[in-house]
């Protein structure tokens, strides 16, 4: 098909993304927007609208109806059809300049076989059968040399598409290769949801925001990174809430808060310790929510540091019926008493601070005490003093913020991926859960913490068409891939290694770290084969040796439900695949049959492949459980439905089962199984005490401050500690969706086509560095050159840059050859695929900054 001009002008362009500024500015506006949404009154039969789902990365899974003629989308805009006035409309500029893309120059239109070097861009177009069976003959010859195993795919957030994505993973699991979850990959599994509460990770609903009154922010920039739901957290203050954003950079979203706490870079955990120590000392902690939901009353051996059993102790038995994956353990109210892990009935009088002598069956008597107990002991090094010195924050601030978060309910902890992915971001997350704990707001209307990143939570069951029945799936993290395998990894490491690379959804050659590393592999063969699928030619196209045409969101028929508003969507194809691209479905099953005649049958042999999605989408339906029960395709192809929830109003509130109705922790994370699950979680409550013996080793048994780079940069070159004194620290932007829209001209036109640096002034002085200036950021692994802002919202000794350029806007550059895949021992404890798993921490990473003449 030919290329036509899209008549979208840059005005109606700009006159749609106002509307939607005003979205982000002020709230009660919906009602507006819908109106300056509407369809237009005359409507020109030629014209059609097309009800579908935009579906990238972000997760903001944003309805759109995309106006198509003559077989074009001319433009796109927001559907605002949500059944609840208050999500409409949802979108940003990103979703409705994707025209830009699916029209742009760097559209794959063909299949492609590498001829030249990787990264030389020395393509053949192919037809394809050939590239098809090119790719399936590589990929056969590696799997009788290697084994299967040593095949990686790499797929991302299921969620933004449960059957593409499946038909990927069904063919990934009756092929035996080894699957790289998403979750750890992007570093968006934040460690301390399995440590504490046993569960993947958890959110309330944004439409929840609304009814909090104390909301604290921790380095979650929600105004840039949740579009669409930024409104409902300036609603939140105008109805009297109190928003106090945590970041050492004055974000957009500090700019919105009642007040911005610069703190100093990865410091949250001695914040969070700090305002514990506080509510603890003047007792303003809900003593019996403690009592009842957590393992703070459990009593803890003083001579080993392990939670006392039940079967230790002199006339205690362990219960029959607790199940092989929970334990039960021990409190005391002047006799001792075992706590049954499924049983939250803990009478009040329990002890909670103290010591006490135990009478073992062993005849010897030992010392214990509550872990609430050691919590307070512990706290005693983070007086407000102490965290002032450690996080920056003036004492007297932390005390007044400690008496005012707990006098005013509910609370709700926002806790920010840029947070989270540092080395210690499992510590900062446990010690932050403390504070809507200790203060009983879990479980309820607009409280609780949650993690507004990346949402790969999936919300209804997929095993039906994700693994095929009676089949076993390989999974591995992929910071083995590019670290190597460890002496104490859980995971199985594929006896040769990851020989060969299916990407799709991704461009980890950009996106991940060690993005030279990745390419350093395909250079030396030792990587010898990779296949990507996407619609754009991306850096790891330009590194595959085929690269197989996808087809955007707007091309294809898919099933959607991401976390952060909880509807499921359709995405319906508005135009037919343009030019020879094909939707995943169709790639996959012709790979299945070409690598086995036998796999076909897995696939829909006898279906076009958007007839095909649709029996998927129906077998999902009437599979996936309560969440989906009862809701029809039919129901779909009209407009968004609402997932069901146990919740009254069907709301999405964390653990209110478990509050509610003494439900034992955790809920279920699916695709797990309970008992992969409950083993987190032994004491059946929410654990801040983990006595495993690896984190008794490294001191983590309690949530601690522990500085960035002691335990990684400094382990991995002592010599970093003088060398490089900046923080890389790479955060989101606005007009990206990492490296999606990098190439959308529009997005760039509003950053000068100029990837930037922002430092503060004082470091530019110091290095003689001016606002415009072309500047290196570097260290031993790499550099990038970039223009400088100096702004003095960016905390000191920090290169804050905006991630996913592609390399060729960084003059070929990757901006993740800095990074480093650090993995943390205490998330090798167990090894659940993205639920309890090595997690990647971009923004552990060390550099330097200096000016240079010029980019170019
Ligand atoms: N427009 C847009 N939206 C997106 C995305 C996108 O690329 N573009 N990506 C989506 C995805 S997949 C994700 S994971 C999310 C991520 O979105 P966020 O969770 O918002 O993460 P970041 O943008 O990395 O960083 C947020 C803030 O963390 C601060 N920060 C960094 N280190 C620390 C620290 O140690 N302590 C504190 N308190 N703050 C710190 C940074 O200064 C920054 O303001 O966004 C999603 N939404
Ligand atoms: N240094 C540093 N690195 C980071 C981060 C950071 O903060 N700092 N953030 C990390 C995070 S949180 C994340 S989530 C990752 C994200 O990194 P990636 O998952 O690699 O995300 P994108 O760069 O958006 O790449 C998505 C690709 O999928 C393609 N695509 C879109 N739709 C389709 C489709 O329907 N089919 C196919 N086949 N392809 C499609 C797009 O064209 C695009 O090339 O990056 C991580 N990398
Ligand atoms: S890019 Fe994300 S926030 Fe923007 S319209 Fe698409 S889904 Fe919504
Ligand atoms: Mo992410």
């Amino acid at each position: 098909m030919e290329r036509k001009n899209v008549k979208l002008s840059r005005r109606q362009f700009l006159k749609v993304s106002a509307a939607a500024g005003v979205l982000v500015g002020t709230t009660g506006t919906a009602s507006f927007i819908s109106q300056a949404m509407a369809e237009p009154k005359q409507v020109d039969p030629k014209i059609n609208y097309v009800r579908t789902t935009c579906s990238p990365n972000c997760t903001g899974a944003c309805g759109m109806k995309a106006l198509v003629e003559d077989g074009q989308i001319k433009s796109i805009i927001q559907a605002a059809d949500y059944p609840e006035p208050e999500y409409n409309p949802r979108g940003c500029l990103k979703g409705l300049s994707m025209t830009n893309l699916i029209y742009g120059p760097d559209r794959v239109k063909k299949p492609l076989i590498l001829k030249g070097k990787p990264g030389s861009g020395d393509f053949k177009e192919a037809s394809w059968n050939e590239s098809l069976d090119y790719t399936a003959g590589r990929l056969k010859e590696i799997a009788d040399k290697y084994g299967p195993e040593s095949i990686g795919v790499l797929f991302q957030v299921g969620g933004t598409g449960y059957v593409q994505k499946g038909a990927v993973s069904r063919l990934a699991t009756l092929a035996g290769w080894t699957m790289h979850h998403a979750y750890d990959q992007n570093g968006d599994l934040p460690m301390f949801w399995p440590m504490t509460f046993g569960v993947q990770s958890e959110e309330l609903e944004p439409r929840e925001w609304t009814n909090s009154r104390y909301v604290m922010v921790f380095g979650s920039n929600i105004l840039a990174t949740r579009i669409p739901d930024a409104h409902f957290l300036l609603e939140a203050r105008n109805r009297g809430a109190k928003i106090m954003v945590f970041d050492p950079n004055f974000s957009p979203t500090a700019s919105k808060a009642d007040e911005w706490i610069p703190i100093k870079a990865s410091s949250d955990a001695a914040v969070g310790l700090g305002l514990a120590r506080v509510l603890i000392e003047e007792k303003l902690y809900d003593a019996d929510f403690i009592k009842t939901f957590t393992d703070l009353p459990l009593l803890v051996r003083v001579d080993n540091g392990k939670r006392l059993k039940a079967d230790e102790v002199k006339d205690l038995v362990k219960p029959s019926d607790v199940p092989t994956y929970r334990e039960a353990y021990v409190a005391y109210n002047g006799r001792f008493i075992g706590v049954h892990p499924e049983k939250l009935d803990l009478s009040l009088d329990i002890l909670i601070e103290g010591e006490v002598d135990v009478p073992l069956k062993t005849g010897e008597i030992v010392k214990a005490k509550p872990a609430f107990q050691l919590l307070k002991e512990s706290l005693a090094s983070y007086t407000p003093e102490d965290v002032e010195k450690l996080a920056g924050i003036p004492k007297d601030d932390l005390v007044r913020i400690a008496r005012e978060m707990a006098g005013i309910k509910p609370l709700h902890v926002i806790y920010g991926a840029g947070n989270y992915q540092w080395y210690h971001g499992d510590l900062k997350g446990r010690a932050l859960a403390l504070l809507p704990v200790l203060t009983g707001n879990i479980g309820k209307a607009g409280a609780g913490i949650s993690t507004y990143a990346g949402q790969y939570r999936i919300r209804f069951k997929v095993a039906e068409w994700w693994v095929p029945e009676g089949k076993k799936q390989n999974w591995l993290p992929f910071l083995y891939v590019l670290h190597g395998p460890t002496k104490t990894m859980k995971a199985k490491w594929p006896k040769n290694g990851i020989k060969a690379l299916i990407v799709g959804w991704g461009n980890p050659f950009d996106q991940h770290n060690m993005a030279n590393k990745l390419r350093e592999m395909v250079e030396k063969e030792e990587l010898e084969f990779v296949v990507t699928t996407d619609f754009q030619m991306t850096t790891t196209c330009q590194y595959s040796h085929a690269v197989l045409p996808a087809v955007s969101w707007y091309e294809k028929t898919e099933l959607v439900a991401t976390p952060v508003h909880p509807y499921l969507q359709l995405q319906q194809p508005a135009v037919k695949p343009l030019y020879e691209g094909k939707p995943e479905f169709w790639i996959i099953r012709e790979l299945a049959k070409r690598l086995n005649p036998d796999f076909e049958k897995y696939f829909y042999p006898d279906l076009e492949s958007d007839e095909a999605a649709q029996k998927v989408i129906e077998l999902l339906l009437k599979t996936g459980g309560p969440a989906v029960a009862g809701i029809t395709l039919e129901q779909l192809k009209k407009g968004p439905v609402r997932l069901k929830s146990e919740v009254p109003g069907g709301r999405q509130i964390p653990f209110y089962e478990q509050v509610q109705h003494k439900q034992p922790f955790p809920p279920v994370s699916l695709p797990a199984k309970i008992e992969q699950t409950a083993q987190f979680v032994k004491s059946g409550r929410i654990e801040f005490y983990k006595d495993e013996d690896i984190m008794l080793q490294v001191g983590e048994a309690l949530p601690v401050h522990k500085p960035p780079f002691e335990e990684s940069e400094y382990v991995l070159n002592p010599l970093t500690k003088e060398k490089y004194k900046f923080s890389y620290v790479t955060r989101n932007a606005i007009y990206r969706v990492h490296s999606t829209h990098s190439n959308n001209v529009w997005m760039n036109e509003l950053q000068e086509g100029k990837p930037r640096v922002w430092l503060n002034p004082e470091d530019g002085k110091e290095k003689g560095i001016k606002e415009g200036d072309a500047v290196e950021i570097f260290n031993d692994r790499g550099k990038l050159t970039v223009y400088a802002i100096l702004d003095p919202g960016v905390g000191l000794k920090q290169a804050v840059f905006e991630e996913g350029w592609w390399s060729r806007y960084l003059k070929g550059a990757s901006y993740n050859a800095l990074t480093y895949p650090f993995i943390k021992p205490t998330h090798e404890l167990y090894f659940v695929p993205g639920m309890w798993s090595p997690n990647t921490a971009w923004n552990e990473c060390l550099c330097d900054v200096r000016k240079v003449d010029d980019i170019l």
